[in-house]
């Protein structure tokens, strides 16, 4: 049978630049005639989908439907062989990287902005990902863009739209379409990944079991499906164990990113019933937080200590071993101390998840992390909230058996708060903190940034001395740089990842513009310091504000953040 195919004329739309992560506007902006059409049918010039197979899902903001309309009407008139569909549109973006990489798809369009708040005044977002199930890197959407300035058409095939609320597969036009469960290929990976039967045993059979409660936040994002599954349904915790958890299309009116400040209510629920164990992840379940009671982890010890035990503790480490370690670059540095004692290398890399990618299909990169609360590993191309959560979970069920083995009897339960006092005495502790300045003036911020470079391409910060004024701490200017990243992989170059200033101390300060903010400039101020296991239990456990009081101080004098951005406060600090 023929099928009608259109061509409906347009024009380009300026800033169509995908981000750190993929395109991110406001709803409104998306809803203009033609522009989210453009994007798609730019996608697709850029990466022609002739006889391919696309999955395509997302958090279940509001604008998911209508763009999975349009994808399915333009793919399928540009070729598009067959779309996995998540039922309703619905697929975390860990999950989605999954699909593509188990069923052997060509690529995949997350719809999603991640963490941003949702609902028709809000934003949407439009991602492309690769054959190796992770966000398509720079040359690639680069070419999208380059697509986007000169489009003058765009196809569409003739037919009626399809409803994708029902699991089943129909064809669409010269089309397949397959709509899939959301949860359940994940949750089968996940049981090969991690420990169940240990998990299990020490929730409910374990002498530490009667005090060791879980809560997990979904932030009305997507992931209450896939936790309900694995907490509740394999772990079989009780109800209360979860909350927030029903996807809303508008995240309950909430700001779906878990931190100390908009993860708020899982942090008060945790400290009042003093749960050992606490977790909440984003909007579209690639971030996560880790909170105990009277403990917060920073993203950067946590995917320490998942580096640290996942060999012993985690069977997916057990089997195929730990390859090599990353971070992004304004993390602090604790993974690159797990990295020495266990003799692996550890990498370096700009911000977003895209840079992991080359070295995980090069078999380098084993476990990553990145301070904006993501972390994960080489099971796929994506950070991964709920792997995250669940590998703390298998690690503290692994290190309390072992205590028990050890000690016999009912030995106290290691929760989060111990196991961090474990690492620092260890390994020391990084202490870190990232101060947000969102939706500044652009000029502001560029004037900011021209400042630094300009004692950057002068070398005048060397060797000069700043002094805290209220603590009187004084740091010694060792080096200020632009970081630049060159992929060991495919050589390409990545210029101007930020502008570094380290300190005689070994501590540093990082600013760095947000490349997912969707209005304005956001400014991204990262400060780290390093204290020595040899500094004892009180300074290893000192508040963290406290601990980077000084440094912060210096680092506002030397950027004249507040002239230039007109703010007194950060608008988050994590
Ligand atoms: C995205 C990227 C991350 C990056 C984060 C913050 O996260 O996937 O790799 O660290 O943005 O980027 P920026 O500092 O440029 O705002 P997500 O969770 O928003 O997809």
């Amino acid at each position: 049978m023929a099928h009608q195919v259109k061509e409906i004329p347009t024009k380009p739309y300026d800033g169509q630049k995908p981000g750190t992560s993929g395109l991110r506007k406001r709803v409104k902006v998306f809803q203009q005639e033609h522009y989210t059409e453009n994007f798609i049918q730019a996608i697709f010039d850029a990466v022609p989908p002739q006889g391919a197979t696309l999955v395509v899902g997302g958090d279940g903001r509001f604008f998911l439907k209508e763009t999975i309309a349009n994808i399915l009407k333009i793919g399928s008139a540009n070729g598009v062989k067959k779309f996995i569909i998540g039922q309703n549109g619905i697929l975390s973006t860990p999950a989605g990287s999954h699909v593509i990489r188990k069923r052997k798809a060509n690529g995949g369009i997350l719809l999603t902005a991640s963490h941003n708040p949702g609902g028709p005044d809000n934003d949407f977002g439009i991602k492309y990902n690769m054959s190796n199930g992770g966000p398509a890197p720079e040359g690639v959407t680069n070419k999208i863009f380059e697509k986007t300035k000169t489009i003058s058409h765009y196809k569409v095939l003739e037919a009626p739209q399809v409803d994708v609320s029902k699991i089943g597969s129909f064809s669409y036009g010269p089309s397949e379409v397959e709509i899939i469960d959301p949860v359940s290929d994940y949750l089968e990976y996940l049981q090969e990944i991690f420990d169940f039967p240990l998990m299990k045993n020490f929730l409910h059979n374990s002498p530490q079991a009667a005090s060791f409660k879980v809560l997990f936040d979904g932030m009305h994002g997507v992931t209450g499906p896939y936790a309900k599954a694995i907490l509740l349904g394999a772990l079989g915790l009780p109800e209360s164990s979860v909350q927030n958890c029903e996807p809303l299309p508008d995240f309950g009116g909430g700001h779906p990113d878990p931190n100390l400040i908009y993860a708020h209510t899982l942090v008060e629920a945790v400290e009042s019933a003093h749960i050992p164990f606490g977790a909440a992840s984003d909007g579209d379940g690639d971030r996560n937080m880790i909170y105990g009671a009277g403990a917060f982890v920073t993203p950067g010890d946590s995917v320490a200590i998942i580096a640290e035990y996942a060999s012993e503790a985690i069977p997916y480490f057990k089997k195929g071993g730990v390859k090599g370690l990353a971070r992004s670059m304004p993390t602090s540095g604790a993974i690159d101390l797990v990295a020495k004692d266990k003799g692996v290398e550890c990498f370096e890399v700009p911000t977003g998840w895209k840079f992991f990618g080359n070295l995980m299909d090069a078999g380098r990169l084993s476990i990553c992390g990145e301070e904006s609360f993501g972390t994960g590993s080489d099971h796929v191309r994506e950070k991964d909230g709920v792997w995250a959560i669940i590998a703390w979970l298998n690690i503290l069920a692994y290190v309390n058996e072992s205590q028990t083995k050890v000690q016999g009897g009912a030995p106290a339960v290691i929760g989060i708060k111990q196991l961090l006092e474990k690492h620092y005495a260890k390994y020391g502790r990084n202490f870190f903190s990232r101060y947000d300045y969102e939706e500044v003036s652009s000029e502001g911020a560029a004037k900011l940034v021209d400042k630094i470079n300009a004692h950057i391409s002068s070398g005048d910060l060397k060797g000069k001395k700043f002094t805290s004024p209220s603590t009187g701490t004084e740091f010694v200017v060792k080096e200020a740089f632009n970081f630049d990243y060159t992929d060991p992989i495919d050589h390409s170059v990545s210029k101007n990842q930020g502008q570094v200033v380290r300190f005689e101390d070994g501590s540093r300060i990082v600013w760095r513009l947000s490349g997912t903010g969707s209005q304005g400039a956001t400014v991204r101020m990262y400060v780290e310091r390093y204290v020595p296991a040899s500094a004892g239990p009180a300074e290893l456990q000192r508040d963290t504000a406290d601990g980077l009081k000084a440094l912060i101080e210096v680092a506002l004098e030397i950027s004249s953040l507040k002239e230039f951005l007109g703010r007194d406060k950060p608008t988050v600090i994590t």
